[in-house]
């Protein structure tokens, strides 16, 4: 049997990939750790332990000593947060990876899963249907470190055959557990506030069209992709994933068929700069035909659902 170990199992990604994992694989499989105290549903459901991705020496003795074969390293400054800290981000999100290749490498991991994302992208990249090989000049530091992050991913497949295996993806919408510091996560925010004030001041334009996806169809891709033939994986830097696309004024317009009341007004602050450098939609057919990727959500089958829990969360 498998033993994984989830880091960043606090974030938005890792609190609900623990529990499918742990549902998966067993509770008592699945090591979930973060440098911050995770959910409760997470702490309850098997192992967690806090631990800094970036001492080495203590990952090492962990992996060791509980015999893990799987590692998902999810932790990293998102796109917004890093423009802030540019040199510190880049220094936690690259260290952190090279610190996972190279225990992997070290200690015969048989498996690693790092997520990407649609950041890799720049001006110069196709906007539209953005296909898995094209130009990448990323501007902002989180895109520079994720291309970074792709090519040492690849590099270590092709030089050491350590099997290494990522998603590029677009942003993420989910209910559970905030997201932080990212520029697609105006499409999170609003939600929690037409529950709570039914009225939201979006820091994007109202046409800035991004990919995105809703968190199950997400979490589901990341499985797929973990539990698919080696020999059927052409990609090993990162796969495109689509999901869906929309902008402010349409995700809106979905928000307003169920509470009619909701105005949204829109200040653009420096993450506009990054959504116009970004992709407005992808072209994910490798991964369609390498792995069988598929979405269940679409944009009104999300709102709904992310009204419904938020609502239920904040006891609306
Ligand atoms: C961000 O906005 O920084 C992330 C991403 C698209 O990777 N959600």
């Amino acid at each position: 049997m498998d033993k994984i170990l989830v880091i960043g199992a606090a974030g938005q990604i890792g609190s609900e990939l623990t529990i499918a994992l742990r549902n998966n694989y067993g509770g008592e499989n699945v090591f979930a750790t973060d440098i911050k105290q995770a959910p409760q549903d997470v702490v309850e459901s098997g192992p967690f332990q806090i631990l800094d991705v970036m001492d080495a020496k203590n990952l090492a003795h962990f992996v060791i000593r509980n015999k893990i074969t799987q590692i998902y390293h999810l932790a990293a400054v998102l796109s917004g947060n890093a423009e802030k800290l540019p040199l510190q981000a880049w220094d936690i999100n690259m260290k952190s990876l090279l610190n996972i290749l190279n225990l992997g490498k070290e200690n015969g991991i048989k498996r690693i899963f790092w997520p990407s994302s649609i950041a890799v992208f720049g001006p110069t990249t196709p906007r539209v249907s953005t296909p898995q090989l094209t130009v990448m000049e990323p501007t902002t530091v989180y895109g520079i470190s994720k291309l970074a992050g792709e090519r040492w991913c690849e590099y270590y497949w092709k030089k050491y055959g350590l099997d290494t295996r990522s998603i590029r993806y677009p942003g993420l919408i989910s209910y559970k557990t905030e997201a932080g510091g990212g520029t697609t996560d105006y499409a999170v925010e609003i939600f929690y506030d037409a529950v709570k004030t039914k009225s939201y001041d979006c820091f994007l334009k109202d046409d800035a069209r991004l990919p995105m996806m809703f968190m199950p169809d997400a979490i589901d891709s990341t499985i797929k992709l973990m539990d698919a033939d080696a020999s059927k994986l052409t990609i090993r830097s990162s796969y495109n994933l689509g999901g869906i696309d929309f902008d402010p004024k349409e995700i809106a317009a979905e928000i307003k068929k169920h509470i009619p009341e909701f105005k949204i007004t829109y200040t653009p602050d420096f993450r506009q700069k990054i959504a116009e450098s970004w992709p407005a939609s992808i072209d994910d057919s490798v991964a369609k035909n390498d792995w069988g990727c598929k979405y269940e959500y679409d944009l009104a089958k999300m709102t709904e659902v992310m009204l419904r829990e938020i609502g239920k969360k904040l006891g609306k």
